[in-house]
């Protein structure tokens, strides 16, 4: 068996870079020039593509790795002989041979693959196939919304896009450029007294256009509501391990999961997409995967529970715990970000009431939630202590109108309430 190294190949400006796509599979039939993987700087993304043909044996590499030249990316199964016998007749060169007859190759290849966007206004996440897609359908990436994590943009954006039939001179870049004017400051910060200036985070970077592409696009309302939570909370407390005894570690998230998707059952507006609305058709899913956020290191990031309405209170638990981790130590399929039916993004583990939760676009509603707080309330004809929830819904005005909204809310706290907590956990 044939195995040839193929390693990252000289690339310019790209040392120590983040691998964000494996394009190709273990096992996987590959040409020569098919890419392999795409690894993206702060400023620009390149695929890299393989230099020779055969059959992918063993990936050497994970997303999220950060490389350099002649790191080694995977291994190549020569398969057909010609194939063989271009490697033997490499091998039998001389080193500078090799240097004169690979690398400009290497270097042609790779260059048109290249995409640099240091003259754009604003950093556009997208692969250079959807790039030179993009430019084949004449439509300036750089005015094109991405609807994948961080803003990115697929070759479906560019679709859409292309059906929208906006074109450069459109509100959105005139919105940026007005954006622009108006925060720009005629004096300096250090005028005042001493500063310091820092890079902005990398995942802050990639998730602004993606934040403000559905902060300009949605209109968004929020509506806040306080939720009775006294007897789910007794009940959560009052879980315990079936063979243990031991107190149960479940947070108050599980249950909310499992109290939005009945809602989301009864209420299947709030599970939808509109991702073209001159096209006047809205996508309404039958799925139930709940977005939630999860704070890391490295920034926000919005994993996927699926089939939600299949899973049990514990199930959830667990599962949210497993994905969280899997988010901050980086080990995260990008897939787990796509696919969402609604977004919860709970500040209950650290604390405020109230807050306006931007919409994670596509979907059309998110679910903030705060912390909860014993409070002394009028209970009947008495005042009580009673444990509450404040919860905040921001939702797409476009298709939700405020009476929904209100009713949805409704749904979520009747479905929060004592009987319904019993039942959520079989
Ligand atoms: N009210 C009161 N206490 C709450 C609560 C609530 N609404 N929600 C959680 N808690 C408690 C939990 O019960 C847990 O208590 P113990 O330590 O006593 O067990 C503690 O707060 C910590 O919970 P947690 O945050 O670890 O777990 P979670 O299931 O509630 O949340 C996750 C998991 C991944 C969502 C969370 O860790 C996280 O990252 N939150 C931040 C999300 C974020 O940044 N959102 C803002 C995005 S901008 O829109």
């Amino acid at each position: 068996m044939a195995l040839i190294d193929i390693k990252v190949p000289n690339i310019g400006d790209f040392k120590d870079v983040e691998i964000i796509e494996i394009l190709v599979k273990n096992g996987q039939e590959i040409n020569k020039g098919d890419s392999i993987i795409t690894l993206e700087s702060d400023k620009s993304s390149v695929e890299v593509p393989s230099d020779h043909s055969g059959k992918i044996s063993n990936i050497n590499v994970k997303v999220g790795d950060k490389v350099s030249e002649g790191d080694l990316i995977l291994k190549i199964e020569l398969i057909k002989t010609e194939d063989i016998k271009i490697v033997e007749k490499e091998i039998n060169n001389t080193k500078d041979n090799y240097e004169t007859t690979k690398k400009p190759l290497e270097k042609k290849e790779i260059k048109t693959n290249i995409q640099n966007i240091n003259n754009t206004e604003k950093l556009v996440l997208a692969s250079p196939r959807v790039r030179k897609f993009a430019r084949e359908l004449g439509a300036d990436i750089n005015i094109i919304s991405g609807s994948e994590k961080f803003g990115r943009v697929s070759e479906d954006d560019v679709k859409s896009f292309i059906k929208l039939g906006i074109n450069k001179k459109q509100p959105l870049k005139n919105n940026e450029k007005n954006q622009k004017k108006q925060i720009k400051i005629e004096y300096d910060h250090s005028d005042f007294g001493e500063i310091d200036v820092k890079d902005i985070p990398r995942i802050k970077k990639l998730s602004a256009p993606h934040l403000v592409n559905s902060f300009n696009i949605i209109p968004h309302v929020t509506h806040h509501d306080e939720i009775d939570i006294t007897e789910m909370e007794e009940f959560r407390n009052s879980l315990t391990d079936h063979y243990t005894g031991e107190k149960l570690k479940i947070t108050p998230l599980a249950f909310i999961m499992k109290a939005l998707v009945a809602a989301l059952k009864e209420f299947p507006s709030f599970n939808s997409s509109i991702e073209d609305m001159s096209s006047g058709k809205i996508t309404f899913k039958k799925y139930f995967h709940i977005g939630i956020a999860v704070d890391t290191p490295n920034g926000l990031m919005v994993p996927k529970i699926r089939q939600v309405d299949k899973k049990n209170i514990q199930h959830l638990s667990t599962e949210l715990r497993e994905v969280a981790q899997k988010c901050r130590d980086l080990k995260i399929d990008k897939k787990e970000f796509y696919g969402g039916s609604m977004t919860i993004s709970s500040l209950g583990g650290i604390g405020g009431s109230f807050f306006t939760p931007i919409i994670n676009y596509p979907e059309v509603a998110i679910l903030g939630v705060s912390k909860s707080n014993k409070k002394q309330i009028l209970f009947g004809d008495r005042f009580t202590t009673r444990t509450i929830l404040p919860i905040s819904l921001s939702y797409d005005h476009r298709i939700i109108d405020g009476a929904e909204a209100a009713r949805f809310c409704n749904e979520i706290r009747d479905n929060l309430g004592k009987n319904f907590a019993f039942k959520l956990a079989i």
